[in-house]
């Protein structure tokens, strides 16, 4: 009131600026009420908001991050970006290395990222499969004012995908690869090989006497032997590009890259030798009282035009020759 008259100027900036302070805190305090868990930071990468359901979600509470750059704290061990930092900080272009799974929202309005990724939840001890979105916020002039991180937690969702997928590529009994997998790997090793113009070997295992062992021990004694049996096989395989199946009853299938006959023989060898060192009795046996295995081994360095059914051909025969010879033995096929 300036000389008894009223300064409505001043009240009306002074009413704007109130509605404008009341937008404000109203939004922030929806977002601090939102259900999803999120949480922004500024452009310098401080923590500005950090809403209850992401407390909920990552157990770190509010009071102990916004001011901070500290927020990777709630999903890592060690210090790496999240995703709003990569925003922040403009490297979109090193996004793989931080996350497997990620693509950029698909919309003309949206600058944003969505990933996925498995986190470890420092404070709560847990490990939490997260579905992540990213969004930038700019002012009028294009400068970013704050980035806006949203999280989904997916992880029963990614249990599920898993054991589904477990499920049509594992063996039930032995835990090893199903014959489909056998068959694809087979597959993809054989071209690789063919490209390379490298060796591969196969190796066909099968538990010797083994349909007495049934009749005489039972069905489940049996199963048991199956999973030893293919215990042993994992243990005597060297490399990570080497593959152990479970081709059908109690056959197995050992797939080498890379490797030729002799390092094959060796390594079929070395397991057949530790099968009979597991000195599981096997009375009905002939001669040997253990449960023994036979093994064939073929290697070839496959050329245009071959298919890998002979490779499979040589080992089955080679596998045959051995139980012609007295089992508890490995063949090599005929070169
Ligand atoms: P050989 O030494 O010539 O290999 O003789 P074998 O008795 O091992 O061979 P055969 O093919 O005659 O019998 C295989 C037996 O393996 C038949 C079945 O009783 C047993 N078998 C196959 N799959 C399973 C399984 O999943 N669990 C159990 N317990 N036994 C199985
Ligand atoms: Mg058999
Ligand atoms: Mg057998």
């Amino acid at each position: 009131m300036a000389n008894g008259k009223y300064d409505w100027g001043l009240f009306v900036f002074k009413k704007r600026l109130s509605v404008q302070q009341h937008q404000r805190g109203f939004a922030i305090s929806l977002m601090q009420h939102l259900v999803i868990p999120t949480f922004v930071i500024d452009a310098h990468r401080r923590v500005m908001i950090w809403n209850k359901a992401c407390e909920r979600l990552t157990g770190v509470a509010e009071e102990d991050v916004v001011g901070t750059s500290e927020h990777w704290r709630a999903f890592y061990e060690k210090p790496r970006p999240c995703l709003a930092d990569v925003l922040a900080m403009d490297c979109v272009d090193k996004l793989h290395e931080f996350y497997v799974h990620h693509h950029a929202i698909p919309s003309e309005l949206s600058h944003g990222l969505r990933v996925e990724n498995w986190c470890v939840m420092p404070k709560l001890g847990n490990q939490l499969y997260l579905a992540i979105d990213a969004g930038p916020i700019y002012d009028d002039a294009g400068n970013l004012l704050a980035v806006v991180e949203t999280l989904r937690d997916m992880t029963e969702h990614k249990r599920a995908q898993i054991a589904l997928q477990q499920l049509a590529t594992k063996d039930g009994l032995t835990g090893l690869s199903n014959r489909r997998t056998f068959d694809e790997n087979l597959q993809i090793e054989w071209q690789r090989a063919q490209r390379h113009g490298s060796p591969i070997s196969l190796i066909m295992a099968d538990v010797d006497y083994f349909k007495r062992y049934n009749d005489h021990y039972g069905h489940l004694s049996g199963d048991e032997c199956l999973k030893k049996v293919a215990d042993v096989l994992v243990r005597g395989l060297g490399r990570p590009t080497d593959l152990v199946s479970r081709y059908g009853g109690e056959e197995f299938a050992l797939i080498l890259p890379g490797t030729t006959l002799d390092g094959a023989m060796i390594v079929a060898q070395r397991i057949c030798n530790a099968v009979f060192d597991l000195n599981v009795p096997h009375e009905k046996a002939e001669g040997i009282g253990f449960v023994t295995i036979s093994m064939g081994v073929a290697s070839l360095i496959p050329e245009d035009g071959d298919v890998h059914d002979i490779l499979l051909a040589c080992a089955d025969e080679a596998l045959y020759a051995a139980k012609h010879e007295g089992r508890n033995r490995v063949v090599s096929a005929k070169e």
